[in-house]
């Protein structure tokens, strides 16, 4: 039986990751690991820790007899340009503590990469598996390194390291953080509590973007693909969907028609500037079979429902 660990386990993926492993696995095989503890709602396992506190982290691996590690925790790009040194610490040690685990305990992991490996070098559109990576934020560095030492680690001790580019992904089962494509969340909070929002980047910036349903789902078939199918040992290309501001405004006043949009970019705009329009994923698609199924208007009214309930939840 497998026993899977979670770290960032409270985080935007973490929070329905959790939910789908728990289906599979059973409550009693998934430790939930976060820096913060679980609601009292939450049914299953859970430790409250550090992902850089490589002695808890072994402790965990010991006592739960973990065989998978789905690491998540992580500063996001807007946040991490807050603080660069913890942005390299966490994001950069924790994975390097739970690949020397992996290595030790011969584990297989999970990590997510990001579109903010790529720069302005790297073309906008269709951006291949093999492409330029000179990211322009220590958010996107650390998500460089985290693809090379994961490889590195595969090459040389055997560990089995599996890993996405995600895109902006869209869920509703947590609070949304300090990421730049975050806006795309925030946006229906704004239109569930006052029908209107002040947009942080241009409403022509587009962005790759996945609703989190797709993005759970595809990260459990790359964990399930059988070995010989994994042909990419540094991280996937990972793409769904790419939409602007204006573009899900569009769609937004369908369900609400006198919805306000005031658009006042800022410094992510230079963030978003730096990341590609589309990506190309077909190689995720031929080697274990990838495909969305969610486009911007199923994405869009399962937002709405999700923020309206959350909204609803925290006013009772
Ligand atoms: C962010 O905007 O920082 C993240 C990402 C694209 O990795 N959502």
């Amino acid at each position: 039986m497998e026993r899977i660990l979670v770290t960032g386990a409270l985080g935007l993926v973490g929070s329905e990751l959790i939910i789908e492993l728990q289906k599979k696995y059973g409550k009693e095989n998934v430790i939930a690991l976060d820096i913060s503890p679980q609601p009292p709602t939450f049914e299953g396992v859970s430790v409250v820790g550090n992902v850089c506190d490589w002695e808890l982290l072994k402790t965990i691996v010991d006592r739960y007899q973990v065989s998978q590690i789905y690491h998540l925790a992580s500063l996001l790009s807007a946040g991490s340009e807050k603080n660069p040194d913890r942005a390299w610490n966490v994001n950069v040690g924790g994975l390097k503590n739970v690949l020397d685990l992996a290595r030790d305990k011969n584990l297989r992991v999970f990590w997510p990469s990001s579109i903010a490996v790529f720069g302005n070098t790297t073309p906008k559109k269709d951006v291949p598996q093999h492409s330029s990576f000179e990211p322009v934020t220590i958010y996107g560095v650390t998500k460089v390194t985290g693809e090379m030492l994961g490889q590195y680690y595969y090459h040389r001790y055997g560990v089995d390291f599996r890993s996405l580019r995600f895109p902006g992904l869209n869920g509703t089962k947590a609070k949304p953080g300090d990421g730049t494509t975050e806006y795309a969340i925030h946006i229906f909070y704004g239109l569930v509590r006052e029908k209107r929002y002040t947009c942080f980047l241009k409403p022509d910036t587009r962005l790759p973007m996945m609703y989190m349903d797709d993005a759970v789902r595809g990260t459990m078939m790359l964990m399930d693909a059988p070995v010989e199918n994994i042909s990419v040992r540094t991280s996937y290309n990972f793409s769904a969907v790419s939409f602007t501001p204006a573009e899900l405004v569009q769609e937004i006043r369908k369900i609400s028609p006198d919805f306000e949009i005031i658009y006042q970019p800022d410094k992510r705009q230079l963030i978003a500037d730096s990341w590609p329009e589309t990506i190309d994923d077909s190689i995720a698609r031929n080697d274990w079979h990838w495909k969305e199924s969610y486009d911007l208007e199923k994405m869009v009214v399962a937002l709405y429902e999700g923020v309206k309930e959350r909204v609803a939840n925290e006013q009772k």
